[in-house]
């Protein structure tokens, strides 16, 4: 059994009232004052929070949630965007001193929350065989260093290098440029445990990976349903979306196993009525759902939709779009038997909720033409999250609710890159079309085997198949499942490679040698060898690409943009164009002649040029990427400009039949074992990610610490536990494996029947590295089956 007892906690002052029914308000804006004078100071905060997510200002580093399309003149932030920019523009900085007092044991010993809490990284870092500290490195040095250990490689299949979804459009195209000119694919990135589930869905059966909705789409809608989110924590931006569709006539699902705050009502800060009075009730019908009851519950929907058409073809609105479903789909009759034998009592074994309850529901989609479906983890970190959004996408595509305005899915990003650093190539299986167009631009022959995602990084570092490893930031050792076996295969690696901002988790669990490499952040002012403020672009949910401008004088001198570490490092690994040869390319034993082929026309592209110049990047992007026609004189338009999206602006399939696909999916009904629950692990008010700002998740009412599961009080009852008992978590694996997450506080919490919740990073040891997604292979986050033991 593994246990995570070393994992450190900070829970001495945990203190837990009731939860609340809304969000924002007064307390969100007195939040975002404590956190912001904290880390910045009065000055600086004026300064910073004027420019978020401004024409000419900055993309907030929180959510990926768009701007709104009119341009805005006020503030356009949110508390926890705030705390976001607060967090990385904070004065407080770790130096080489820093180092020296504090050893690898030591910084092991602490708390993500801790570690962030030490400030921005300033200067390179080395952790050399078998040395207790780290020491400063020159950044030639670090790239010499890293250069040195791919060469030793037998093949450049045994390195990896993964993305968190904050870097830029800019970065993330040379960083897949760099890999895949050492010849490999191996690109895992964070979306592998966030939205790949949807990205798979989506492409298998519209075309497109991406959503099919603006930001005026919401406003539109007659009905929008919210699966699976926590928009007042995680996207409360969205909340000000959802109050204007309310305002103009829309109505609103919930669809969770939790009553979350931010979707009952919503006091809109910026609003006077917000400050003071109830606000907006957002959430017309609570669908409270049992973990992973999605598939059979929009399974019912679409049984409901073919009987009810069945029954009154001529009904106004029709139940299904029929001249939609015969023009642009395929898969309707297959649907149609499947779902003609749906097992009611599997229905209401899989959501908890009674047929009653799913006929209210039936009446609030009936009327609505326009329909949007919004989801985000609750939906993808599922067994069967892949299969369940496609039956998403069989619901609007029965309601021709995809490609017209007001309708369309609405899967919610995560980082505020996500979706760009994708767009960019960074992915493990990119498609041969999107590698002849590097080649042709490039003229570097490109890797065409698949790569690791997450979980095969992690298993390849596990049996010795890889031996570097690189992260363009995030926190690698702390997002992924399975803790101990995450930690105990980074520990095999050669050199572990951290392109951060700050202090974390990944940085104490390393290779035979570690480097820690500062880079700049969405905040900072990135200015180019001529002194000239350079900017980048990023990518929102809802596919506009705009621009990005660090405004705040960056904690460190020493500091370089990711796009020049990347190019510092293919400069280092490749050589000059004249240079001697190096042997990085096919796996050992192919012959040189190739080889040096390849590493001649990588030295010949243009790196430090591109370093220097983001504008040349620009350019190779346009040539590359679809949808980037014009790409440096389109950036500077403010507000960005919008990506083609064939659903959405012609209702064009880029599908093998260039129809979208209707799917038949097995509902495989998620099995509780008597005694035990189904645990998810999700975000609190406090943090981001992996980096907790603090103690406190103020709507769920916990305060002072995080290690708490919260129970429905008759499950509790019938558990024989009650209310402030402590009990380790412990999993369990078909494989007749355990694993533990010890001494948690029960909190009786209104969550669904059956259902228990806790907290993210600190649950990941709970989940085995096997138990992913089917298709999409993302971790399943959000179902473990776990008991309580006291
Ligand atoms: N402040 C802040 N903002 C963030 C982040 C952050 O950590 N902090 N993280 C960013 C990232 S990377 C992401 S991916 C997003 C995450 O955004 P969310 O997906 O909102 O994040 P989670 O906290 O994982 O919440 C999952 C929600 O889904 C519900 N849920 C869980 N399982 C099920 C299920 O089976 N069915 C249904 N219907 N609902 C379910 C949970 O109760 C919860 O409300 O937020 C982004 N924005
Ligand atoms: N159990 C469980 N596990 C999960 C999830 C869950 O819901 N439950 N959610 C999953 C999801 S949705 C996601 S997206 C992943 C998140 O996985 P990651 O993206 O890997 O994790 P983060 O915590 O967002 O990464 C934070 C670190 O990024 C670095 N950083 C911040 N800004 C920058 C920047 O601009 N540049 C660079 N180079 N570095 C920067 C900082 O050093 C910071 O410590 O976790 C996944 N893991
Ligand atoms: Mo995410």
């Amino acid at each position: 059994m593994s246990r995570d007892r070393d994992v450190p906690q900070d829970d001495a002052g945990l203190r837990v009232g009731p939860p609340q029914d809304h969000a924002v308000g007064v307390p969100a804006t007195v939040s975002i004052a404590r956190h912001a004078m904290r880390q910045m100071g009065a000055t600086r905060s004026a300064r910073v929070f004027s420019r978020i997510n401004q024409p000419h200002g900055f993309d907030c580093p929180g959510c990926a949630w768009p701007e709104p399309e009119h341009g805005s003149q006020r503030l356009e932030f949110c508390e926890n965007g705030a705390k976001a920019v607060a967090e990385e523009a904070t004065r407080r900085t770790v130096d080489r001193d820093f180092f020296a007092r504090h050893d690898l044991a030591d910084l092991h010993g602490r708390t993500e929350h801790w570690l962030s809490q030490q400030g921005r990284l300033t200067e390179p870092m080395h952790l050399a065989p078998g040395a207790t500290h780290y020491v400063p490195i020159a950044w030639d040095d670090a790239f010499a260093l890293v250069a040195d250990e791919l060469r030793a490689l037998d093949s450049p299949d045994e390195a990896l290098f993964y993305t968190s979804g904050r870097t830029s459009n800019e970065a993330a195209f040379l960083y897949q440029l760099l890999v895949r000119c050492l010849g490999t694919n191996n690109l895992p990135d964070c979306s592998n445990m966030c939205h790949e589930s949807s990205g798979s869905a989506l492409v298998e059966t519209i075309g497109i990976g991406k959503g099919s909705v603006t930001v005026n789409d919401l406003v539109a809608a007659d009905l929008i349903i919210v699966a699976g989110q926590n928009p007042g924590t995680n996207h409360p931006r969205m909340l000000t979306t959802l109050e204007e569709a309310k305002r103009q006539g829309a109505r609103i699902m919930t669809i969770n196993p939790l009553p979350e705050a931010g979707l009952q009502r919503f006091d809109n800060p910026q609003r006077l009525r917000g400050l003071l009075g109830r606000g907006t009730e957002l959430t017309d019908l609570f669908l409270q759902l049992r973990l992973g009851g999605d598939l059979a519950l929009f399974q019912a929907f679409n049984r409901l939709l073919l009987d009810a058409d069945a029954a009154d073809p001529a009904s106004d609105p029709p139940a299904l779009d029929h001249a939609f479903l015969r023009d642009h789909c395929q898969g309707l009759e297959s649907v149609r038997e499947h779902l003609a034998e749906l097992s009611w009592p599997d229905v209401e074994r899989a959501t908890g909720l009674t047929r009653a309850r799913i006929d209210e529901a039936m009446a609030m989609i009936r009327p609505a033409r326009r329909i949007v479906v919004c989801w985000a983890m609750g939906l993808t970190q599922h067994r069967d999250a892949v299969a369940t959004i496609r039956e998403v996408v069989n619901f609007l595509l029965l309601r021709g609710s995809i490609g017209r305005k007001g309708a369309g899915l609405c899967p919610v990003r995560g980082h505020s890159n996500v979706q760009g650093d994708r767009t960019m190539g960074i992915w493990e299986k990119p498609e041969p079309a999107f590698l002849d167009r590097l080649e042709a631009t490039f003229g570097v022959p490109m890797p065409r085997r698949n790569g690791h995602d997450v979980v095969d990084s992690v298993r390849a570092l596990r049996d010795g198949r890889a031996r570097v490893f690189v992260a363009m930031g995030g926190n690698f050792a702390s997002a992924t499942p399975d803790t101990a076996v995450t930690e105990a295969a980074l520990r095999r690696a050669r050199l572990t490679v951290q392109v951060s901002t700050k202090l974390n988790r990944s940085h104490t669990v390393t290779g035979r040698q570690a480097l820690i490499l500062p880079t700049l952040g969405r905040t900072d002012r990135d200015l180019g060898p001529r002194g000239q403020p350079r900017f980048v672009t990023v990518e929102d949910s809802m596919s506009v690409v705009h621009a990005s401008r660090g405004r705040i004088a960056p904690p460190s001198p020493q500091l370089r943009s990711e796009v020049e570490i990347v190019a510092g490092l293919a400069q280092a690994v490749f050589g000059s164009p004249a240079g001697a040869p190096v042997a990085v390319g096919e796996p050992a034993g192919a012959a040189p002649g190739p080889d040096d082929g390849r590493r001649a026309a990588a030295a010949a592209i243009p790196w430090a040029a591109m370093a220097a110049d983001y504008g040349l990047i620009r350019d190779r992007i346009a040539e590359v990427v679809p949808g980037f026609e014009r790409f440096n004189e389109r950036a500077a338009w403010p507000g960005g400009f919008v990506l083609p999206h064939g659903p959405r602006d012609e209702r064009r399939f880029d599908t093998p039949s260039g129809r979208a696909h209707l799917t038949v999916n097995r509902l495989d009904v998620l099995e509780r074992p008597p005694g035990r629950l189904l645990l998810q692990s999700l975000r609190s008010h406090d943090q981001y990610n992996t980096t907790i700002y603090g103690l406190d998740d103020r709507y769920r009412g916990i305060r002072g610490g995080r290690r708490v599961v919260l129970v429905h009080p008759d499950d509790l009852a019938e558990l024989g536990l009650a209310d402030g008992d402590h009990v380790d978590l412990v999993s369990e694996w078909r494989d007749g494996s355990e694993r533990r997450a010890p001494g948690f506080r029960l909190v009786a919490y209104p969550t669904a029947r059956g259902c228990a919740a806790a907290y993210y990073p600190e649950t990941n040891p709970l989940v085995p590295l096997d138990s992913t997604a089917t298709t999409s292979n993302t971790p399943t986050s959000k179902a473990i089956v776990v008991r309580l033991e006291t």
